[in-house]
């Protein structure tokens, strides 16, 4: 059914509604069997690079010379790194650093959460290195106390980090419990369920699927609405002192 121009996705000057009916695909350079839904970037005011990538069987991704993180959605994927093959399902995750010579290979078809950020090195700290994962196994922490809102660091919290990627899982009817103001931008991908999200001055409707940014100060609640959870992947950039 045409849709008659009408969408959830929303561009605005701090923040970014995209909704699936709106993406559109397209290889990057260096991509085998697969394409990317390129959901922000530094051309729509980021300081990173967010995509899903889907790629066919024995498609892969192309390279970077940027530190890397992929979040497997659906599917498998390979990833060889430092002479070693790790076989990464649902809830995989791989933080690749800068300059490490590897690659993620699709198995069977796969969705994945690819977030590309150049590192920022901070005197004293030293650069991390990559770590292969399974958020399955990540701590479930309660955000300020409430056990129906669940956080899972997927990244050590060290100062040679200077981004953390989280899962937030949110009970039906469980909020914020604030609205956050900071200096941090997010990526989050909506994994499960859904609710509202308040963004700047609106408020939309979100659902499994979505995709938002989030600039500094981009004043943002959430609260799930329905009858399962709502879950999402959250990236924010963090420990380096805001003057460049
Ligand atoms: O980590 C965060 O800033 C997170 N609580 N923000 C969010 O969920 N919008
Ligand atoms: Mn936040």
């Amino acid at each position: 059914m045409h849709s008659l121009g009408e969408t959830r996705s929303s561009n605005q000057r701090d923040h970014l509604l995209h909704t699936p009916d709106t993406f559109v695909r397209a290889a990057l350079p260096g991509m085998v069997l697969g394409e990317a839904v390129v959901h922000i970037s530094p051309a729509g005011g980021a300081g990173f690079t967010q995509y899903t990538a889907e790629l066919q069987p024995q498609g892969c991704l192309g390279t970077t010379s940027a530190q890397r993180f992929v979040y497997v959605m659906e599917g498998n994927v390979t990833v060889a790194l430092q002479g070693n093959l790790h076989t990464l399902a649902a809830g995989g995750f791989a933080y690749l650093s800068a300059g490490v010579a590897h690659t993620v290979a699709a198995t069977v078809a796969a969705r994945l959460a690819v977030i590309e950020k150049p590192y920022q090195p901070l005197p004293g700290a030293s650069a991390p290195t990559a770590r292969i994962g399974q958020e399955s196994e990540a701590t479930p922490t309660p955000l300020m106390g409430d056990p129906d809102l669940v956080v899972r660091g997927l990244l050590p919290g060290d100062l040679g980090f200077d981004f953390a990627v989280n899962t937030m899982t949110y009970q039906p009817g469980a909020a914020l419990s604030m609205v956050e103001v900071h200096v941090m931008e997010h990526g989050l991908l909506m994994l499960e369920g859904g609710g509202i999200y308040r963004l700047s001055d609106r408020w939309y409707p979100v659902r499994a699927g979505d995709f938002i940014w989030m600039g500094p100060y981009c004043p943002q609640w959430f609260g799930a609405l329905g009858k399962v959870p709502a879950k999402y992947l959250i990236y924010k950039d963090w420990n380096r002192h805001p003057l460049p």
